[in-house]
């Protein structure tokens, strides 16, 4: 029962798109923002919802100091930091629409009391299909195959059917571990490599990351998707990459960071790997110089691969509408970031 009180003021603050920016192409605005029509379709499923809430919507930070000095609750990708308690004195949430939040890192900005959620869940079918299906085109030589058709080379690059093949999925998460499912469903054996080695639907073993160097010359498929946080970043580097089979085949849905792309982009060209599908740069876009574009076997998605283009703001707001009835209720929300951790 939702008890009855004052309403709840929420800021939504929606970004333009722009270079460097997020979102940082038009399509990518027309996916992400939350107008006053989705806001209001969505919350027809939630029935009285919409008498508690004062919701104001709004672009980039132009009403952001004003309408921030009685907000509540505030659902965005970023905003602005610096003196949030006084710029915000009522505030009590802050829901991010994005899973990674590392563009909020270090934590020390949030006011005492003031809870972080992410969208951790809303990308988990999108990204398991792209991940299946990225598994499937590195098996079948995809990679190698359109490098190929821009050399006009016609070769046939022949594979069998996946069962038997090991994947080894770092972050074995809402998206990892989506992916597992789809893959470990052909036969493939997954190994999936997470803090705690705890097990995990969709894998067939588990083990700590400290034990990556033991499983990562086992896969013949290697997905990546994890948060970049200090423990992430610079995981996968030269000396790890080296530790791979030959014919080993890499996913990157989750950061950029955590990939030595450097690394990667000599072995791939040395022919060192079968093949490569990239789907986060740091920076996205990748700069027009970037030697990315020219490297051999590697394709590269433009970080399309766990938005679910028609459903993600339905679907966001489907999430932030179920947390908005804890937080009526003075529940424990669902998604809390831990902020010493950053994810
Ligand atoms: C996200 C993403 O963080 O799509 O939401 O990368």
């Amino acid at each position: 029962m939702i008890e009855k009180k004052l309403k709840i003021k929420v800021h939504i603050k929606n970004n333009r798109w722009a270079d460097g920016s997020f979102p940082n192409t038009p399509d990518g605005e027309a996916v992400f923002t939350i107008t006053r029509k989705r806001f209001a379709e969505a919350i027809k499923k939630f029935e009285g919802m919409d008498q508690h809430l004062d919701t104001f919507v709004d672009w980039d930070t132009d009403n952001f100091n004003s309408s921030m000095a009685d907000t509540d609750v505030l659902l965005t990708w970023d905003l602005p930091m610096k003196n949030l308690a006084q710029v915000a004195p009522n505030l009590k949430w802050i829901h991010c629409i994005g899973a990674g939040v590392e563009h909020m890192l270090p934590m020390d900005w949030i006011p005492n009391g003031v809870v972080l959620t992410n969208n951790k869940g809303v990308h988990a079918a999108k990204a398991g299909e792209f991940g299946l299906m990225s598994i499937l085109m590195l098996h079948s030589h995809m990679p190698a195959v359109v490098t190929n058709q821009r050399l006009k080379v016609y070769d046939s690059l022949y594979a069998s059917p996946i069962a038997g093949k090991t994947l080894v999925v770092i972050g074995p998460g809402s998206l990892g571990g989506a992916a597992a499912k789809k893959v470990q469903a052909l036969g493939v054996h997954v190994i999936g490599v997470n803090r705690s080695g705890r097990g995990v639907d969709g894998c067939d073993e588990v083990v700590m990351t400290d034990q990556l160097d033991k499983v990562l010359p086992r896969a013949d498929y290697l997905l990546t998707a994890t948060p970049d946080t200090p423990e992430t970043r610079g995981l996968l580097n030269r000396r790890r990459l080296n530790l791979m089979k030959k014919t080993a085949g890499i996913v990157n849905i989750g950061r950029a960071a955590l990939i030595d792309y450097v690394a990667l982009c000599d072995k791939l060209d040395e022919g060192s790997l079968r093949g490569a599908i990239l789907d986060v740069f740091d920076p996205e876009p990748i700069a027009k110089s970037s030697r990315l574009w020219h490297t051999k076997n590697l394709i590269i998605t433009p970080h399309i691969s766990a938005d679910d283009g028609d459903g993600y703001v339905p679907m966001t707001l489907e999430l932030f509408l179920r947390n908005m009835q804890l937080f009526l209720t003075h529940k424990p929300l669902l998604n809390p970031i831990q902020s010493e951790r950053g994810y």
